[in-house]
């Protein structure tokens, strides 16, 4: 055979297949490139992204404005760790303390990463603040959450998939259903001294974009707030102006103690996550008591800061909300002529449609790949779900030929 070997799809998934871990299962596309909404394969076939790298490139794939901040910086100085200060991480912690609101922030690299922050945070503001009882702190989660892939992440994870085998297990988390006040109510009552905060997602992204009633997160806070137990917000997946507000909680006029951000704080263009929180938290953390080689590196806060910037001046909390409306009521409108789809739901950009088949049935995933077949990429998630979530620079022109896309699909897919 000739050198020359053709390097098509195939080409790179045997490479895939042969030399990574298996610990993905990904949609048979190899992606070559992006702009925008869109993304192109190998073989040069462009799609549109309603994937969004799971809603870390909100501002779309390759954004001028943060591909030049991250080039400018990378040329100038790219890493110092945390032993020196550096001309980028100041002006990065006002920008982003003032835009959401909080006294200090906690730079860190992935979402894990600043999860596992926000739970060293709250502990530690538990036994030096609150004044709980040495190594007594708990910390209330919700069942079918998903925060990240650490071992005291998926500790505290009933999804098998996520912690079968890993365990011995961290304990000091105690697990209540999600979107039930009474539930925390019920924990907080019987023994909120010994409990330091509430970790939840706004929106359940992994359960299939689970959307609480409204009130819950207000309620929820409110509960905190009278118990003297923090409230901790994941926002990894729906801050950034994903569901049509900057953080979710801003739908409820919720402003959580600890707020947790990642992925789309970059625009998608470098691991960049955050921990915020005001003075009466965040200093509990003293010099050598946590940190991370990358956290706050030049090139992050370079790349952070062109990232919000995008979210302001290109007002995509406000497209979101807007294109996410006329999204759900034409999804709507397609349920009415299939069966195959049952319900739409979602807020902002985060959207989901839930497949009318049992929850172990390839359905979605088949209809995932006829969707690529089409030019749209989507992947299914827990219980033949397909998460919906293009980049928020989205226009309204191109949204509603995605819908094309998708009626077509399933209407193809019926026969
Ligand atoms: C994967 C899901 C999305 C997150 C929330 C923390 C993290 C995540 C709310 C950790 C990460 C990712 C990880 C990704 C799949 C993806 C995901 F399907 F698993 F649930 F987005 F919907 N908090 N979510 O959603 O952030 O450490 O990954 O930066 O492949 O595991 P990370």
């Amino acid at each position: 055979m000739s050198t020359a070997a053709v390097k098509n799809s195939q080409y790179f998934i045997d490479l895939e297949d042969q030399y990574g871990a298996h610990n993905y299962h990904p949609l048979p596309v190899v992606l070559d490139k992006g702009e925008g909404v869109f993304v192109w394969d190998v073989e040069g076939k462009k799609y549109y992204d309603f994937l969004s790298a799971y809603s870390a490139v909100n501002q779309g794939h390759s954004h001028p404005k943060i591909v030049d901040a991250l080039v400018e910086q990378a040329k100038k100085l790219a890493l110092t760790s945390r032993a020196f200060y550096n001309s980028k991480l100041g002006e990065y912690e006002q920008k982003i303390t003032t835009l959401f609101g909080f006294d200090k922030v906690l730079p860190m690299n992935s979402g894990a990463e600043a999860v596992e922050t926000a739970v060293k945070l709250a502990r530690k503001w538990s036994y030096e603040v609150k004044g709980i009882s040495e190594n007594a702190a708990k910390i209330i989660v919700c069942e079918n959450n998903f925060h990240g892939r650490t071992t005291t992440i998926v500790s505290f994870s009933n999804d098998p998939d996520a912690n079968q085998n890993y365990g011995p297990f961290t304990p000091g988390f105690i697990k209540i259903r999600y979107n039930d006040i009474a539930a925390l109510e019920e924990v907080l009552s019987r023994e909120a001294g010994n409990i330091a905060a509430f970790l939840v997602e706004p929106i359940q992204g992994e359960a299939g974009v689970y959307v609480p009633n409204d009130g819950f997160l207000k309620n929820a806070s409110e509960l905190c707030k009278k118990h003297n137990i923090l409230f901790i917000a994941d926002e990894v997946q729906t801050g950034i102006a994903r569901t049509g507000k900057l953080i979710a909680c801003h739908h409820e006029n919720v402003q959580p103690d600890i707020l947790i951000l990642g992925k789309a704080l970059s625009g998608g263009m470098y691991p960049v996550s955050a921990v915020l929180a005001n003075n009466e938290i965040m200093n509990v953390i003293k010099p050598g008591q946590h940190g991370s080689t990358f956290g706050g590196n030049p090139i992050a806060c370079a790349v952070a800061v062109a990232a919000l910037n995008v979210v302001e001046d290109e007002n995509l909390s406000e497209r979101a909300e807007k294109l996410g409306q006329l999204f759900r009521s034409e999804i709507e409108k397609l349920i009415t002529k299939t069966n195959l789809i049952t319900k739409v739901r979602g807020k902002g950009l985060l959207n989901a449609i839930l497949i009318n088949d049992t929850p172990d049935s390839s359905t979605a995933w088949n209809i995932c790949v006829q969707l690529k077949e089409n030019g749209l990429l989507a992947k299914p998630t827990h219980g033949n779900i397909i998460r919906l979530a293009p980049p928020l620079v989205i226009t309204e022109e191109q949204l509603l030929d995605c819908v094309k896309i998708i009626e077509k699909t399933i209407v193809e897919y019926q026969k």
